[in-house]
């Protein structure tokens, strides 16, 4: 294979022809599918005439070749490897070409293939051209009239994009539908499904009074699993119209959940198609946590409807143009139809364990890349979640009522066009009149920016005065930074009264709860008339992306966590307090030292379990420790044996000292009351479920008789799933086992339970994980060719099972790196995400250095896909 060769931003033109219309028929055959494109073609109005046309096209086998009806002679055009080129065509034309295709061969799950014997597509981003030959190009908007035909008893149910025109009988057997959707589209919206699926159906009226069918589509054991996700499209579609104005636009949306997918769902034009993991629940299955991603996801493709279908992007570096705003559009309504400090705190929590660690690695690149060699590999947490994050921080910027009015204006003035960032930010701009340059670089220059704070209280002047100061560090191929304007929401919180103070900034009184703005390196504020000595409340709903550094004392950590008016800073100050601590035991493991718990961390969280709180989501992540994974985020050098037992350590002296409480909390929150995913419910559960956990760290005996009762009592996959876990994990195996085999007996028929199953043994933090897993790979339900079972198993493992992953003999990077190079050949996309534990070597010590490196210099030897070799060639740089 020949080196794969970057895109650049910088060479991007629009195309010399462009399709207006594409009329597509499938003749569908697992081996052998037939593809008939009739494509209506023009010159592009910018390119010059007489260019040759140049189409996409992997795999595919030409069976024959048309310009307005005449064949083409072998001189008259060539095929290369990646496309087809036609030396010389009219201004505007048809171009016919019918192709074989062989979707049961297609492991790689782009384009057209099977799952469970039913046909699918995903074409984001770059699929189409394995279906047929194309200008797989998102600026590119054709209305589309798709034919489809198959088998009637095989594939009874025949879907495209669109409304459906017509339908028929064919001979030996056969049928066909022709779908026609009259919205110009890319053809990464594309989508086509055949298969012996069943329906469950509703319906919508939009706000202007038109009728929706909603459909969702699935395998007929499946049909009881559909009503979270149906209720969810119709909040979602309810908020679109509410919060930003926008109406459906065809008579029918569907859903079809599939059980091999690479990522969670893709939001093809009329027709959504999804992982099973993330349309199916059903109490018994799915837990909570499930539930609210499903809600969110459904919610999410929806809203692609406007934020990348009617406005699309002009090319892939645009990515995050549709999905920052996207993911920015999901979480607003998942904070709105849930609780919404919980909600902001579990994004953060994740985006500063999950984004900052990607921010610092060696793929660390731009919300807007400047190239690219595989695109699949730039579908990320810095395009999605950081994006989201800068568009929230737009939102906050200019407000609410002008990000609407720009917002208005964004899909008014582009509906129906391929756009760019600049577009976006530009109605932002032009609807609230503020300049936003500056705040440009947010989308061009990757890394965490670190913000270090200092304040001093001026008593005899009664002034506060708090310096800033930002430094964005070097990333790869970006070794100088500029300052970025930095929104920093914050109050000062008044020692003695425990309230926010009034803030007076240049004689301007900004309230008690402002935003200033840092734009320089450097800034200091000087707040005026402030009364009593404060503790500065910093980030404030974590205003900005960014790590910021200040020295609290204990004593301020635990005064912000019980007197913050601001909700995500009082978690935020209890996480920052439990650091402290776990910063000091991590050393005495390291130097060998007796670990000693420090009071004030216990006596927090005594406070914490006297004073309860309504909200019982929040007092749970309240209650809960940062996580192994983000502690070593924290950390210059990860060493994840003294991360793993400092953690257990603060766990445990926590559950001895206040084992009562826990008990109590763990009592007062049972419930017997029906099922239902809502959130004071899920609260509930969760303040239960946390209480557990720390008597599961003593194996209090009562708790343990509580996890096994829970576990028998059956009554939800939450509080099952919980307590399996909790008895997978402890020390002893006779109460690991049975339960293991009961719920692995229980539900062998059910992927989605499975998936599970595989998951909670692989994080057990005995050491015999690692064997588990190579024995599990070798259980019959385990397939290198299901995404979702290779992440549970395997994804999981390597993310979640620390100390087993990075076991000192390099077993668990060997085990990985066997994985990858195997998926390499059958699924690129996945393989590629796989690897990014071990591209992030530079983090521990130089023995795990090393043998993490051997095992990509490993997979470097190995003949590659693009998507692999660019990431290892970066993890390797
Ligand atoms: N837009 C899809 C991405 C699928 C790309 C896979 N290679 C999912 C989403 O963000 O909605
Ligand atoms: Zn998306």
């Amino acid at each position: 294979m020949s080196e794969p060769k970057p895109t650049y931003l910088s060479d991007y033109r629009p195309p010399a022809y462009r399709a207006t219309h594409t009329e597509l028929t499938f003749d569908l055959k697992p081996d052998a599918t037939r593809v008939k494109a009739r494509l209506h073609l023009e010159r592009h109005p910018e390119r010059e005439a007489g260019a040759a046309l140049e189409l996409d096209g992997e795999q595919l086998v030409l069976k024959s070749i048309a310009i307005d009806g005449q064949p083409l002679e072998q001189d008259e055009y060539a095929l290369t490897a990646t496309g087809l080129i036609v030396h010389r065509v009219p201004e505007r034309f048809l171009l016919d070409t019918e192709v074989e295709i062989a979707p049961q061969e297609n492991t790689a799950l782009e384009g057209l293939y099977l799952s469970n014997g039913m046909y699918c597509t995903q074409c984001e981003a770059e699929g189409f051209r394995r279906i047929t030959y194309y200008l797989d190009r998102p600026d590119v908007m054709a209305t589309f009239s798709t034919t489809v035909i198959g088998d009637a008893t095989r594939e009874p149910v025949l879907l495209s994009n669109g409304n459906p025109v017509e339908r028929g009988e064919l001979p030996s057997g056969r049928h066909f539908v022709t779908w026609e959707d009259p919205h110009p589209k890319p053809c990464y919206l594309f989508a086509l499904v055949a298969g012996d699926l069943q329906k469950v159906e509703d319906s919508f009226t939009t706000m202007s009074g038109r009728e929706v069918a909603l459909q969702i589509w699935v395998e007929e054991e499946n049909l009881d699993k559909t009503d979270h996700a149906m209720a969810s499209l119709k909040r979602a579609m309810t908020w679109d119209e509410e919060t930003y104005g926008r109406e459906y636009d065809l008579d029918l949306f569907m859903i079809v959940a599939v059980n091999d997918f690479n990522m969670g769902a893709m939001e093809n034009k009329g027709l959504n198609i999804f992982n099973s993991a993330a349309v199916l629940t059903h109490p018994h299955t799915a837990t909570d946590a499930a539930f609210q991603r499903v809600e969110g996801i459904v919610a999410h493709e929806y809203f692609h409807n406007w934020s990348g279908n009617r406005v699309t992007c002009r090319d892939w570096f645009q990515l995050s143009l549709k999905e920052g705003f996207t993911v920015f559009r999901d979480q607003c309504f998942s904070a709105d139809v849930n609780s919404a400090p919980v909600k902001r705190i579990e994004d953060v929590s994740f985006f500063r364990t999950a984004q900052f660690a990607e921010d610092a690695g060696p793929t660390a690149h731009p919300i807007r890349p400047d190239h690219y060699i595989e695109i699949t590999n730039f579908y990320t947490l810095t395009i999605y979640e950081k994006g989201a994050e800068v568009v929230r921080m737009l939102r906050n910027l200019v407000g609410w009522e002008a990000f609407r009015r720009g917002s208005d204006l964004y899909f008014g003035r582009f509906d129906g066009q391929a756009v760019t960032i600049e577009d976006f930010v530009g109605c932002m701009a032009e609807a609230s009149g503020l300049d936003l340059s500056q705040f440009m670089r947010w989308y061009s220059q990757a890394g965490t920016p670190e913000i270090d704070a200092h304040g001093e209280y001026d008593y005899a002047n009664a002034e506060y005065h708090l310096t800033l100061r930002q430094r964005t560090p070097a990333t790869p191929g970006q070794p100088e930074k500029k300052p970025l304007h930095i929104p920093l929401r914050m109050g000062l919180v008044g020692t003695k009264s425990g309230r926010d103070l009034p803030l007076t900034l240049n004689g301007d009184s900004l309230g008690s709860d402002a935003v200033i703005h840092l734009c320089e390196d450097e800034q200091t504020f000087i707040f005026t008339d402030v009364s009593e000595a404060p503790v500065p409340s910093l980030l404030r709903g974590f205003s900005a992306p960014v790590q910021l550094r200040f020295h609290y004392s204990r004593e301020d950590l635990a005064f912000l966590m019980a007197s913050d008016s601001d909700g995500f800073n009082r978690w935020d100050a209890g996480q920052r307090l439990a650091m402290l601590a776990l910063d000091d035991l991590i050393a005495a493991h390291r130097n060998g030292v007796e670990k000693v718990m420090d009071p004030r961390v216990v006596e927090a969280f005594r406070a914490l379990l006297e004073r309860g709180g309504d909200d019982k989501a929040v007092l749970a992540e309240m209650l809960t420790l940062p996580s192994e994974a983000y502690i070593a985020e924290q950390q210059p050098l990860v060493d994840v044996d003294a991360i793993h037992a400092a953690r257990t350590f603060v766990k445990q002296s926590l559950a001895v000292t206040l084992r009562d409480e826990f008990m109590a909390l763990f009592e007062a929150n049972r419930s017997d009351a029906p099922y239902a995913p809502e959130p004071e419910q899920i609260g509930q559960r969760s303040l239960k479920n946390v209480a557990l956990n720390y008597l599961m760290a003593i194996e209090d005996e009562q708790g343990i008789e509580s996890a096994q009762a829970q576990f028998r009592a059956d009554h939800n996959m939450t509080d099952v799933r919980h307590a399996l876990t909790l008895l997978t994990h402890s020390s002893r195996t006779d109460l690991a086992d049975p339960a293991l085999r009961a719920f692995g007996e229980k539900w062998a028929h059910d992927p989605l339970v499975m998936d599970q199953w595989f998951s909670i043994q692989v994080t057990r933090p005995q050491s015999d994980a690692l064997d588990r897993v190579r024995y599990l790979m070798d259980h019959p339900a385990f397939s290198l060719k299901n995404p979702n079972r290779v992440r549970a198993l395997v994804g999981t493992f390597a993310n979640q099972n620390r100390v087993n992953f990075h076991r000192i003999d390099g077993e668990g990077y060997r085990l990985l790196a066997d994985v990858v190079i195997e998926l390499n050949r059958l699924n690129p996309e996945i393989a590629a995400r796989l690897i990014t534990p071990l591209t992030r070597w530079q983090r521990f010590d130089e023995t795990r250095q090393d043998l993490m490196k051997g095992e990509l210099e490993r997979i470097r030897a190995e003949e590659l896909s693009p998507n692999v070799y660019e990431v290892v060639e970066k993890a390797l740089a």
